[in-house]
């Protein structure tokens, strides 16, 4: 079955004229991504060219998926809402709840048990508002969308960063905040400045060793974790044909590392086969009358410099395997040098588990591709050195290659296969021993691996690299080991090279599924009653934040400056505080106990300027807020890198905090934290960063007067009398501001229904 192939269908049909009114005003060929764009603004047809890097532009996606970590947030706003059923195709997954200890049946069974309350309202309100529903265990959401509802030159946007993964189907997909995806289900339009792009020409074509990671991990390294904020990467070549299509995924899913708003490829071969493998040959029927449309033109692709604001090419035929860490995921290191970045840095190189899995790496090519390897292993009588696990993507997937025998390879080598969830990846993961915190060295195919991430150990040592590499390096139980070069020993003492991997792109047979989790909603889901019980310890109601009063702040107190890295995880963190994501009081007693106070070098040590004496950040933010006191909070670069959880930005806003000022943002968090209704800014001078110090008090001078374009000025007190006045800088509109004023995006909404 094709899902919402009507929608599709109208999406293709107004292509040609609006590509057409795009060319009238840009006056010159264009990117995919320009194609995209123009062909889904929310005025239909474009009348001006936007300004790269500049322009708020209204958009108007196509569809919008949430997972169960995010959803519960986004549609106890949406319930505020006032609305009937969302206005544009949506789906929820529950994917993010699942936790990873003895394997699939076991875990899913506990984790129906222990979140039953969350998945009941998940699938009660799905149903009532028209919104489809993968259960637990049908796999992870960006999977599952690619799978199914991801099609070329479309446009969607989802409550997850790695959204960006249906870019590996040709589109503009795009992470946000729930308060993003409430505004979009409610039928309106989506804004986000219009992106700068990136062009990226990949040349000659994967070998060996070498797979789709290895160029996003290279993407990392060249770029880091803040080089594609603001930017769309466009992806192109003969080198980008030869991909295929869940390799594609793949690249586009990293793409969230660099902190790009997105990635995407142009319509091609791949797709088609992808499609029609997943059952959809009507997607590719409808895709090919307009594929002209469905990739960037000609010009622009041979003479990229012209049309695009930076370029970058790698050539696939030289591309070594990569492994990027530790705990971040661009630090990039070619295999061949690992052994000796390894012992020059002292990270352990004992490797004690390999994980194959995530939304980045899970597709049936990523595992026949790992279990290839495996199985050569087996074949010469080698046991593995480390532990094995593996999380498929769906499942469509786990169906398929339990058919297949990859499963059976991997359990040969005693590999826990886990539930089609997220798992490790989000800290689900009951990892025996990870309390003692020893210092140890992990492999794994996810995107991300900051620090405590997987196993919540500080001392866990957590490296990406791709699924095979994972297998090479696990089985060899060590660090520096190169596949590529370096033999392996049985218990007799033969040894014996590895053999490149190789694995089938899509299934010969055919995919297959029995169940594949999916419950599609009421037609008329007015009747169904959403209960939250008041003493839900998972789930609470929201209510409106306060209105602004119209004045300056003044007398505000430094709840904490932040040194360093600073990512959604340290804001608010995963694993254990994962069961608190429908509950906005509980899970704001998780505010910024993972940041680095500047002060005293610690984590969730901070001093309470009323009593004078240390306490954990959210504990000293609540001693202000029944205190009636103003706050701030300071952060350095990239502040908020990571995820799209917009808990980040409801807590402190919950708890009272009045701005975050900071050197620089990830994109997605400013955006939440405009959104509700907190001052998101940022030094003009970065190193009035320094001025700040830990009993300083804080008064906007000119906060009455907030207006686009204009700085905002803040005047610093110190304790010996003097006082620094900094200028910061905003990018709000005029729309953001009023969302300030009124308290939040979701206010404004409300007053509006009214
Ligand atoms: C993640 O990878 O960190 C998550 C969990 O998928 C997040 C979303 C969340 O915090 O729920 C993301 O990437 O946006
Ligand atoms: Fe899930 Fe990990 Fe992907 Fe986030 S990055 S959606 S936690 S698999």
């Amino acid at each position: 079955m094709v899902f919402d192939i009507d929608m599709i269908k109208r999406v293709y049909a107004n292509y040609p004229e609006r590509i057409n009114a795009a060319r009238q005003v840009l006056n010159k060929p264009l990117t995919l991504t320009e194609k995209i764009l123009y062909a889904h603004l929310w005025d239909e047809k474009a009348t001006s060219a936007f300004e790269r890097g500049k322009s708020y532009v209204d958009f108007a996606p196509d569809r919008v998926a949430m997972q169960d970590a995010t959803a519960q947030m986004a549609l106890l706003q949406f319930m505020q809402a006032g609305k009937k059923r969302v206005a544009v195709p949506s789906t929820v997954h529950a994917d993010h709840l699942i936790q990873a200890r003895v394997g699939a049946s076991k875990d899913l069974q506990d984790s129906l048990n222990q979140n039953n309350e969350v998945f009941n309202f998940l699938s009660s309100i799905s149903n009532k508002y028209g919104i489809g529903f993968w259960k637990p265990g049908a796999g992870i959401i960006h999977q599952v969308v690619l799978e199914n509802y991801a099609f070329p030159g479309g446009m969607m946007i989802g409550t997850d960063s790695h959204t960006v993964n249906a870019g590996g189907l040709g589109m503009v997909a795009i992470g946000v905040g729930g308060a993003d995806a409430v505004d979009v289900m409610a039928g309106m339009a989506w804004e986000l400045k219009f992106p700068k792009l990136i062009g990226i020409k990949l040349t000659g074509k994967l070998n060996g060793w070498t797979s789709a990671k290895d160029v996003i991990l290279k993407v990392a390294d060249i770029l880091t974790v803040k080089g594609g904020t603001g930017c769309i990467v466009e992806y192109f070549g003969e080198g980008a044909q030869a991909l295929s299509c869940t390799g594609k995924g793949t690249i586009c899913n990293m793409g969230a590392e660099i902190g790009a708003t997105t990635s995407t490829f142009g319509y091609d071969d791949s797709m088609r086969r992808y499609l029609i493998a997943t059952g959809r040959q009507d997607v590719v029927d409808a895709a090919d009358v307009i594929a002209e449309h469905l990739t960037g033109d000609a010009e622009v692709y041979e003479n990229p410099k012209a049309y695009f604001d930076q370029i970058i090419e790698i050539n696939l035929s030289e591309l070594e395997p990569h492994i990027n860490g530790p705990f971040t995921p661009d630090r990039g290191t070619p295999v061949s040098k690992m052994r000796e970045e390894a012992e020059k840095n002292g990270w352990p190189m004992d490797v004690e588990w390999g994980l194959i899995g995530s939304c980045t790496n899970s597709s049936y090519e990523d595992l026949a591709r790992a279990a290839s390897v495996v199985k050569q292993a087996v074949a010469n009588g080698i046991t593995p050195k480390a532990e094995f696990g593996i999380n498929p993507g769906s499942e469509q997937v786990r169906f398929t290659a339990e058919r297949d025998g990859i499963l059976a390879d991997f359990e040969k080598m005693g590999t826990k296969v886990f539930t089609n969830a997220c798992g490790p990846c989000i800290g689900q993961w009951d990892r025996e021993g990870a309390e003692k915190q020893e210092k140890n060295t992990i492999v794994h195919s996810f995107n991300r691996n900051f620090s405590k991430r997987a196993d919540g150990n500080p001392n866990t040592h957590a490296f990406v690299t791709s699924p095979e590499m994972v297998a090479a390096l696990a089985i060899a139980g060590n660090l520096g080991f190169n596949p590529l070069t370096d033999t392996l020993t049985n218990a007799e003492g033969k040894s014996f090279k590895l053999t490149p991997p190789v694995g089938d792109e899509l299934p010969t047979k055919g995919f297959a599924v029995e169940d594949n989790g999916y419950q599609a909603p009421a037609a008329d889901g007015s009747a169904v009653n959403i209960i939250v019980a008041p003493d839900s310890q998972r789930l609470q109601l929201l209510e409106n934040f306060p209105v602004w009063n119209g004045k300056n702040i003044t007398d505000a107190k430094l709840l904490i400056k932040v040194k360093g890295k600073c990512t959604t995880d340290h804001i608010s963190m995963a694993g254990p505080w994962l069961k608190y994501r429908g509950h906005l009081d509980n899970i704001s007693n998780n505010l910024l106990i993972g940041a680095e106070n500047a002060f005293n070098g610690k984590a969730n040590e901070v001093k309470n300027q009323l009593t004078g004496s240390y306490g954990e950040v959210p504990a000293v933010q609540r001693a202000y807020k029944a205190a009636g006191i103003a706050s701030i909070v300071v952060g350095d670069h990239n502040y908020g890198e990571g995820s799209s959880r917009e808990h980040a930005a409801m807590e402190p806003r919950h708890l009272g905090v009045s701005a975050v000022i900071v050197k620089s943002f990830a994109r997605i968090h400013e955006t939440n934290l405009k959104k509700q209704g907190m001052l998101a800014l940022t030094f003009t001078d970065e190193a009035d960063y320094d001025k700040i110090h830990e009993n300083d008090l804080f008064d906007f001078i000119d906060l009455e007067s907030f207006a686009p374009e204009k700085p905002l000025t803040l005047r610093i007190r110190h304790e010996n009398g003097t006082h620094d006045d900094i200028i910061l800088n905003h990018t709000y509109n005029q729309s953001q501001i009023e969302w300030f004023k009124a308290g939040s995006a979701l206010n404004l909404i409300k007053l509006m229904e009214n």
